[in-house]
């Protein structure tokens, strides 16, 4: 897990490609905080908000994405069918949905803390300017997120967001100074129990003034990481009581310091959120260059397997009733699995060519095999000496959530995948 975190910021993550899990230093365990920042959160948090069905903040869905507004005859178009069938499902809106629930959840936390202050906005459009998604948080040109490689591209100026960040600059430019945002994201990713190419993130952004740290003996820049310690730690105990967490420094061109948090699950850590002290460029692009904020950007699914103990990121997507009948507005329940079908896996060998890359091999087998498709994972490399040539084995792993898999199914679905892994990755298979 730990190895495979590290890759995963050299592919997808806005982190730095460079930072790898070892490398990174652990400063908190277990809720206590020695080094990045120092307090813990007020007290015990008390819910200022009634019932579910009394809250406002759902509002009507006005955003709607047309098929033409994502999947363009452009050359740099690499969307997919399968993505456009996600866009627009919007879970984190359905009150009854676990994503919901957990939206909801850390929207009554805010609340609570301060009441009527933070602005949520969930309906957000999900198509963006490659401006906002990168430039207006300061991607440099050359981070690795730009690539087609990891981002859903509309054409060269237009992507689908890869994350709720692509908002802060322009919320904080309409003066907006307290607020949450959530909605889905896209990236072209691995495939495993805890990665989808579709997920959900909630951003929250804190602006502080002068005013606020004056006095406290601290800069500006740590009053914040402060505050956004102390919140963010009020928010998993809000969540989950007493649960296993710690932070771990990390890199986003967006914030300095930066931060994630990580918690115990299943055996292993889970990264559930990035966050940090928004860099000064920013705030001054939005007229605000003599204040501070706090931001952050949290993963909706994993926090929410962590807290319905949902084993795979394929079940938010079903609409299998046994798993949709389980939630409730206002509810954590534990998921009860209705049925566990067995896996069926297939091994496939090639010599890599120059422009292989595992994303694409992750897309290229969603593609065909779609939500049948639970994990792709490298199995065994090896270089032959004399040609140069190196070899990949993946060993994929098909399970359908709702149902028993017939191995002719699979065959074919296999067949298919080599077929086009010779005529569109241009690999040589074994
Ligand atoms: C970001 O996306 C930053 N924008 C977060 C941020 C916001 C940092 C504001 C600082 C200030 P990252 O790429 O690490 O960072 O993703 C954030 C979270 O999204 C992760 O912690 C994880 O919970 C979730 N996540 C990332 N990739 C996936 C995936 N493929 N499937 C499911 N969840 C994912
Ligand atoms: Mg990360």
């Amino acid at each position: 897990m730990k190895m495979a975190m590290a890759a995963r910021a050299s592919l997808g993550s806005l982190a730095r490609a460079s930072t790898s899990a070892s490398a990174r230093r652990v400063t908190t365990r277990r809720g206590a905080v020695p080094a990045w920042g120092s307090t813990a959160h007020p007290g015990p948090l008390r819910s200022v908000l009634g019932p579910a069905s009394t809250r406002v903040y759902s509002t009507a869905s006005a955003v709607k994405v047309e098929r033409a507004d994502v999947l363009k005859d452009h050359p740099h178009n690499n969307v997919t069918e399968l993505i456009f069938e996600k866009i627009g499902r919007k879970l984190h809106r359905e009150v009854d949905h676990p994503l919901g629930i957990i939206k909801s959840k850390i929207t009554e936390y805010f609340e609570s803390v301060h009441p009527g202050e933070f602005e949520l906005l969930d309906d957000l459009h999900p198509v963006v300017t490659a401006h906002a998604n990168f430039d207006s948080v300061l991607v440099p040109p050359d981070h690795v997120s730009r690539s087609m490689n990891d981002t859903y591209y509309v054409d060269d100026s237009t992507v689908l967001r890869c994350h709720t960040s692509a908002h802060q600059a322009e919320l904080l430019a309409q003066g907006k100074v307290k607020f949450l945002a959530a909605g889905d994201v896209y990236r072209r990713d691995s495939i495993d129990c805890t990665h989808y190419p579709v997920f959900h993130q909630m951003e929250g952004v804190r602006v502080f003034e002068s005013s606020e740290w004056e006095g406290s003996g601290m800069t500006g820049t740590q009053y914040a990481e402060k505050e956004l310690r102390g919140e963010l730690e009020g928010l998993m105990k809000h969540l989950f009581g007493d649960v296993e967490c710690r932070w771990v420094d990390a890199y986003f061109p967006f914030t300095e310091p930066s931060a994630e948090l990580e918690i115990f699950y299943q055996g292993e850590w889970l990264e559930v959120l990035g966050c940090g002290v928004m860099e000064k460029q920013i705030l001054e692009t939005a007229g605000k260059g003599d204040k501070e904020a706090w931001a952050f950007g949290l993963g909706l699914e994993r926090l929410a397997m962590v807290l319905f103990k949902i084993p795979d990121i394929r079940l938010f997507w079903t609409e299998d009733k046994r798993f949709t009948s389980q939630f409730k507005a206002g509810q954590i329940t534990e998921f009860k699995p209705y049925s566990k079908y067995p896996p069926c896996y297939k091994d496939v060998a090639f010599w890599i060519s120059d422009s292989f890359t595992e994303n694409n091999l992750c897309e290229l087998v969603r593609g065909v095999g779609g939500d049948l498709v639970e994990e792709v994972k490298l199995i065994d490399e090896f270089q032959n000496k004399k040609t140069g040539k190196t070899s990949h084995c993946y060993r994929i792993g098909y399970r359908s959530m709702d149902r028993s898999l017939e191995n002719a199914e699979i065959d074919a679905i296999q067949e298919t995948v080599r077929e086009k892994l010779a005529s569109e990755l241009q690999v040589e298979l074994r």
